[in-house]
């Protein structure tokens, strides 16, 4: 089936690359399902991940995001960040890499222009609307940092559940994955929306490249049971 595969992607004119944290699992990043290691294992991810949680007990959830930021700056990309990245270099137009991802490893591999749904971890923004005081004077760090005049705090520029994705992110990418002639999933579960919803949208074949089951499979026209970064440099070589 991986040679099939790779002649779909030789033939594709527009391929689509949806990827979710089992794209970074070989990088050393653990994935959503099983991030919660020590200290946070007792905590939901998806509770972990909403304004509610964040309100309630800003500093936890700071931490949490500080704890995840030293890992991810620890570790490398791996041989299927830098895959992508090639094709995309070697074949300009021809790719759209879309990820449901935050640890920026897609960039730091040297993919441009990827539509970076839910975010990135390293930049931060005002919780609430700013006010002149949030913005004349220097942030007062802590966990997490805030306005010295209002307290208004600092929180991770990312996509918390419940929350709607960056508008022309979605745009760009509901429209590459309804002008695809191959779609390819890699490493994500399936389970959030609305980025699951592109694998169910997309017009070209869609080939699931996952260890295990997912709720996406049903749509696939081809399933490798995987590992990204082993198959991804066989798939998209010339
Ligand atoms: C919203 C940033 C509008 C934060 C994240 C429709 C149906 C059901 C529910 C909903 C729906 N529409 C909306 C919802 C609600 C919710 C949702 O989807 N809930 C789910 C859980 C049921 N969606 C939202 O809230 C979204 N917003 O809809 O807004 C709105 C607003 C107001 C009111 C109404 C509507 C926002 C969703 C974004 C949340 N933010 N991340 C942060 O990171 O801290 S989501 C986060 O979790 C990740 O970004 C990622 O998207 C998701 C984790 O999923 P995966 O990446 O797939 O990772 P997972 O661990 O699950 O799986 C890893 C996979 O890799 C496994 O399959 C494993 O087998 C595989 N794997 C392991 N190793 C490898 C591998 N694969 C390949 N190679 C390997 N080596």
């Amino acid at each position: 089936m991986i040679e099939q595969v790779h002649a779909w992607v030789r033939a594709a004119k527009r391929v689509v690359v949806l990827t979710g944290a089992g794209m970074s699992a070989e990088s050393g990043v653990p994935t959503f399902r099983d991030a919660q290691t020590g200290l946070w294992a007792k905590f939901d991810p998806q509770q972990l991940a909403t304004e509610s949680a964040f309100r309630a007990n800003p500093a936890m959830v700071w931490d949490w995001y500080a704890f995840r930021r030293e890992m991810i700056a620890k570790v490398e990309p791996n041989e299927g960040h830098r895959a992508l990245a090639a094709f995309a270099a070697r074949h300009p137009h021809r790719l759209t890499l879309i990820t449901q991802n935050v640890d920026g490893l897609h960039q730091r591999a040297g993919s441009e222009g990827v539509l970076a749904l839910h975010g990135n971890i390293f930049d931060d923004q005002w919780l609430d609307t700013p006010k002149a005081c949030c913005l004349s004077a220097p942030v007062a760090p802590g966990n997490p940092p805030h306005c010295a005049q209002c307290g208004n705090k600092r929180r991770p520029a990312v996509v918390w559940f419940g929350e709607v994705l960056p508008l022309d992110t979605l745009d760009a990418a509901e429209t590459a994955a309804c002008e695809c002639d191959l779609m390819l999933v890699v490493g994500t579960s399936g389970v959030v929306y609305p980025a699951a919803g592109l694998a169910r949208m997309a017009t070209g074949k869609v080939v699931i490249i996952n260890p295990e089951a997912t709720e996406l499979d049903d749509a696939a026209a081809a399933v490798l049971r995987g590992k990204a970064a082993q198959l991804l440099p066989q798939l998209l070589k010339d």
